[in-house]
């Protein structure tokens, strides 16, 4: 088996701007890790077509090769990451660690069956209901869910103001993606005002959207300014925003 940094091979991530992939490229940046961008455009299509279905037969982005191995689901990918660089941040701990291991995993798996859940259904939810007059309805109980989410993971962040450890790890930056997300989209009418956000919550949000390595992974996904705190969406034609 071939892994990427054996001989020449790169971790290759298939992006389209601002989808589930900012994630996975904040992560790839934050643990120093080096990778090929591959773009799918997304507008066109491109992600239901047989080449890429092979990657992930979801249709969905992401999906990450690290040399033989493709993977897709955000969660799986931040997991492999993890147990790939021996940490579950940029500054740690040890991915082995018990304690911030198990609070690591809880909120991984917290984030991804559930609230980044529920923001796809959410986002999407004319595909979940019959007919367009229910959607409303789906939206405004998804958004109250929403912000029941966030008071939960406010009031359990931990006395530094990160999820698992006492430094921000991969977690961290998925909440934020979720946060910046609830803010955007969908796109007129989002799920939630910037206000809304609870007050323990927005000095991380802070922190991380100052952070070298998240400044430049937004940057190559055409998102500037405050893309956390005051989300703009990608600097692009409309017709290519999809996120
Ligand atoms: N559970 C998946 C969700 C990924 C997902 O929803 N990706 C969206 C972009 S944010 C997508 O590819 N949407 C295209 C579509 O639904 O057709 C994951 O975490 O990877």
């Amino acid at each position: 088996m071939t892994l990427a940094g054996d001989s020449g091979v790169t971790l290759r991530l298939h992006w389209s701007p601002d989808s589930a992939n900012i994630v996975v490229r904040i992560a790839l940046e934050e643990l120093g890790l080096a990778f090929q961008p591959v773009r799918v455009d997304r507008a066109a299509g491109e992600h239901k077509q047989p080449a890429y279905l092979a990657l992930n037969p979801q249709g969905l982005l992401p999906v990450l090769e690290d040399g033989d191995l493709v993977l897709f689901e955000t969660g799986a990918i931040l997991l492999h990451l993890a147990d790939r660089t021996g940490r579950l941040g940029p500054e740690g701990p040890d991915a082995r660690e018990p304690q911030a291991r198990a609070a690591f995993l809880k909120w991984l798996f917290y984030l991804s069956n559930t609230v980044h859940a529920e923001l796809r259904t959410a986002f999407y939810a004319p595909r979940y209901v019959a007919g367009e007059a229910a959607v409303p309805a789906l939206r405004a109980g998804l958004a109250a869910r929403f912000r029941q989410h966030m008071d939960l993971v406010a009031g359990e962040l931990g006395a530094a103001g990160w999820l698992a450890a006492d430094t921000p790890t991969l977690v961290d930056f998925y909440l934020a993606v979720c946060l910046r997300w609830a803010q955007l989209y969908p796109r007129g009418a989002p799920l939630i005002a910037g206000h809304e956000i609870p007050a323990r919550l927005r000095a991380p949000l802070r922190l991380i959207e100052n952070r070298p390595a998240v400044i430049k992974a937004f940057a190559d996904e055409h998102i500037g300014g405050r893309p956390l705190t005051m989300p703009e969406p990608p600097d692009l034609p409309p017709d290519e925003v999809t996120g």
